[in-house]
Parts: structure tokens; C-alpha cells; sequence
């Protein structure tokens, strides 16, 4: 859906959440003040059993004059756009409606379609509307309210920024210009006297689980924010790596996740204990998740969540398998020498954007990877938009520069950031076509476990693959190891 189609209706009401939060409000009123530029007769609006009473939320709607309307009914109109929820939904007052849109960000298995934008691969719903309206052409950052907003909305569903990991939701975080002034004064009222004794609470009541060295945390309902709060503190603890601490929430369960070890990905875990039942997203040390209730019951009728956080827990260590680059791989049994097809790449001559020596971020879908710029290092562009350094000798020996532009369209265009100007370009507008000399060779074995492999281009964390996944070294070159999935590799190599 684009916002332009919405163009079309004039009496429009933005609906966002009952009981609303920072990144309700703050997504409702971008979508708010897009139709009001745009000449609509627009209003903004919740239902409910509550008006907004968290002194942050007051906070942040008086300093903005954001003029959200606490409502009892709608008078049937054109369009009721619902922002940071769906409509039908449980935490969602029903109001009739001529026509229904949907701006969300939470999985409830509806996909996105003429008339719903859901992208539940975004943290915060706040990245939803500033891409939409983005892609309308509105500069959020003409609009300081508008971006000040947004930025807090993030903040407050990303667990203060800690839980982000999608480059949108980076891009985001990275290049909005919001009021640093208000959304301080926002940090020191984002909990009340019942939060902070929730915590206290939920860390009496804490599970421990030796062998693992984990804490399994639950909390009664609260400020989502003091699951992370919990989840910081725990990791201090000497006996504690990994925790995980979950709270009831309408519609599911929100967790977060924390750990040290190099070895354990909060974000992994997170998205082991979620999936097929709700999304994750974060870091290596810090992730968040959310579990969808009915989801749960329909495949693990009966269980209680607690006892499914243990048992996943256990399944999760019970095997995988870590290789380091600066080891090589000891036992080369079992693998075998493939050659590369001769497939279209992408590549991006660096020197042509930088000056050798610029400090840069490449930010694609997998990570950020920070790299200085240098007339030896060219930037390949993969079959899924995967991207990464290679020296200007290696890729002249495995690649041949062919005629044309590299077209291709991916969840996220990879993009590299000049860190110093604080400036973000397109790399798919810089991209050429090369085509793998036909020949080149690497050694792999399909994985018999789940692997994970710390490689020398370090995405801030380690390559994961499941079994099938193919475990592949260059030849000549037995430190370069990583892991390529199952599909690609059956596409690329012979
Ligand atoms: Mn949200």
C-alpha cells in the first residue's frame, strides 16, 4: 500500500491502539499530519477503557501539541486508518467505518495488501510510517515534531534502542533529526513507581537454570521497557549469561532476551524461542521478541509458557557446533570440491565514491560492517542482496568486469554510509556487472547440525546455517570459511 492511495478518500480518522504507547502515537501522528498537508479533514484518535496517564505519554503529547482525541465513537467515517494495530483486533476499539486501512508492524498472519502496510520485520511501527512517508515524498526532517516523534516511538519499542537490528530501522535511528532536548526529558519519565516495583518482583521471583547459566525471568504486565531494564541487570550478575525475561501482553507475550557469550546471539536465541509462533529482532547481545498467543496454543496446546521457555532453552543447547576462521577447519573429512557457475554479481568500485581512506558502514540486511575505503577493495554485491569486501586482486582473479548496470530488487537495498559526513547512499545505483570466472573453486560439506561460524569478515556476530547449509572454505585460501544456505549454494555452485 501506498500512502498516495489513501489520497483518494477526504474525511479520514487515524486510529492507534487503546491504552496508547509512545510508538502508537508517535506513528499515528506522522500518518495524521501527512493528510493534514495533503488538505484532508483529518483526526487522530483512540478508544478504549483508559485516557492516556503515563507521565511520559502526557509528556510527550503536550510538548508536541499532538492533538490526539480520547473517543467513545466515530461517526461512520470515510476512511479509519488503523496505526500501530489491526483492525478487528483485541486492543483495538471497533468503530464503523466506510473503508479500512491498516499501518502495523505486529505479525497476526495478515500480509500487507491494497489496503494494509504490515512489515513486521520492523521494530517499531514509527520505521513503518517514516518509510511510507518517505516514499511519498515527505521529508520527515522538515517536520521536527514529526521526527521527534517518530525517533521516540522507536526508542521506546526498540528497548531504548538496544533491540534494533533492521537497516531501515538503523537508517531510521541514524539520519532522523529530532529534538535531543525533549526526548531527554522523555528518558527520565518513561517508568512510574508501579514499574520499578514490578521489576523488584519479577527479579525475587527469578528462575535460574545452572547448567546454562541462564535466567528465566517472567514479570506481571509492565512497561515493556522494564523487561530490558531486568534483562541489563541480570547480565551483571556473576552467574548469569544469558537471560530471557517474558510478561504477559494483550495478544501474546513480549520478551526480551540478553546475553555475553560470544557464542550464544541474543538475536538467535530470540528468534529460536519465537519462531513459527512471532517475530525477534535485535543484536548479539540484546534482542527482543514477541510470542503470539493464539499462535502458541494452536502448537503447543496445554503447555505453559513457562515451560516451553525451558524446554526450548534445552533444545537450543543440546547441539551446535562453532568454527573459528583463525583455526581453519580440522577436519576436512567429508568435503568436496565444487566450482563456482559462471552467475552474474554485483560490484561497486569504492574509489569512484570515496576517497581512499574514508572511514564507511556498509549496512545491508545481515549487519553493519565497518571498513575504510581504499583503492584495493572493491564491494561485491551477491545473488540476495548479501554484501561484502573483497581486495581488488582476489575479485580480478574470480571475477570478470562485464558490460551493464547490476539490477536487482531486495527487502533492503544495501546501502553505505560515509560515517564522517554522516551521509547514506544507494549502492545498487553505483552497482556493475561481473560474472564469476567459471572454475574457481571452494571445498564444502552439508552441515549435520546447526554451525556457527565466526568468519574474518565479522558481521558483529557469527554466520549461523541449519543442517543442509553448506560449510564451505576457498581453496588456496583455507581461512576464508563461511557458510552459504542450501538454495543459493545449489544455484551457484557445481
Ligand atoms: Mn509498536
Amino acid at each position: 500500500m501506498k500512502l498516495e492511495e489513501l489520497e483518494k478518500y477526504n474525511e479520514i480518522v487515524v486510529q492507534v491502539h487503546d491504552n496508547p504507547d509512545a510508538d502508537a502515537v508517535g506513528s499515528g501522528y506522522a500518518i495524521y499530519r501527512y493528510f493534514q498537508k495533503k488538505k484532508k479533514s483529518v483526526r487522530l484518535v483512540y478508544g478504549g477503557r483508559l485516557a492516556i496517564s503515563k507521565s511520559n505519554m502526557r509528556l510527550l503529547v503536550s510538548e508536541l501539541q499532538i492533538p490526539i482525541e480520547f473517543v467513545e465513537e466515530l461517526d461512520n467515517p470515510e476512511l479509519l486508518i488503523t496505526v500501530d494495530c489491526q483492525y478487528g483486533q483485541g486492543n483495538v476499539q471497533r468503530f464503523e467505518a466506510q473503508n479500512v486501512a491498516v499501518i502495523d508492524h505486529h505479525s497476526t498472519g495478515k500480509s500487507s495488501d491494497d489496503m494494509a502496510e504490515i512489515r513486521t520485520y520492523l521494530v517499531s511501527c514509527a520505521t513503518v510510517c517514516y518509510n511510507l512517508l518517505t516514499e511519498a515524498g515527505y521529508n520527515v526532517n522538515e517536520d521536527r515534531k514529526v521526527a521527534t516523534a517518530l525517533y521516540y516511538g522507536l526508542y521506546m519499542d526498540s528497548n531504548q534502542l538496544s533491540e534494533i537490528s533492521h537497516p531501515y530501522d538503523r537508517d531510521m535511528m541514524d539520519f532522523l533529526q529530532y529534538d535531543r532536548n525533549l526526548i531527554s526529558r522523555l528518558k527520565h519519565a518513561n517508568l512510574n513507581i508501579q514499574d520499578f516495583e514490578t521489576a523488584g518482583i519479577a527479579i525475587l521471583r527469578h528462575n535460574y537454570v545452572d547448567k546454562h547459566r541462564t535466567a528465566i525471568i517472567n514479570s506481571r504486565a509492565c512497561d515493556p521497557n522494564i523487561l530490558g531494564l531486568i534483562g541489563d541487570l541480570t547480565l551483571q550478575v556473576d552467574c548469569m549469561d544469558i537471560c530471557i525475561v517474558y510478561s504477559d501482553y494483550p495478544n501474546g507475550y513480549k520478551l526480551s532476551v540478553r546475553s555475553c557469550l560470544l557464542e550464544v546471539a541474543a538475536n538467535e536465541l530470540a528468534g529460536f524461542l519465537t519462531a513459527e509462533i512471532g517475530d525477534a529482532g535485535g543484536r548479539s547481545e540484546k534482542a527482543g521478541g514477541f510470542i503470539n498467543a493464539e499462535e502458541f496454543q494452536k502448537q503447543y496446546q496445554g503447555q505453559s509458557i513457562e515451560a516451553y521457555f525451558f524446554r526450548r532453552l534445552d533444545e537450543y543447547f543440546e547441539g551446535y557446533e562453532v568454527v573459528h576462521y583463525e583455526e581453519g577447519i580440522r577436519n576436512k573429512k567429508d568435503f568436496r570440491l565444487y566450482t563456482k557457475q559462471a552467475g552474474i554479481y554485483g560490484y561497486v568500485d569504492l574509489s569512484e565514491l570515496f576517497a581512499p581512506g574514508t572511514s564507511c558502514k556498509i549496512r545491508t540486511l545481515e549487519g553493519d560492517v565497518l571498513m575504510t575505503s581504499s583503492e584495493d577493495l572493491y564491494i561485491m554485491i551477491g545473488y540476495r542482496g548479501e554484501v561484502y569486501p573483497i581486495e581488488r586482486k582476489i575479485f580480478e582473479r574470480k571475477y570478470e568486469r562485464t558490460e551493464g548496470s547490476f539490477e536487482r530488487k531486495f527487502e533492503y537495498p544495501p546501502s553505505i554510509i560515509n560515517i564522517d559526513e554522516k551521509k547514506s547512499y544507494e549502492l545498487m545505483t553505483l552497482a556493475k556487472q561481473c560474472k564469476a570466472v567459471p572454475g574457481a573453486k571452494i571445498y564444502a560439506r552439508p552441515l549435520e547440525k546447526p554451525t556457527k561460524v565466526f568468519a574474518r569478515w565479522n558481521y558483529e556476530s557469527y554466520m549461523s546455517g541449519n543442517k543442509g547449509d553448506m560449510l564451505c572454505y576457498s581453496e588456496g585460501d583455507e581461512q576464508d570459511i563461511y557458510i552459504i544456505k542450501k538454495e543459493i549454494f545449489e544455484n551457484t555452485y557445481a
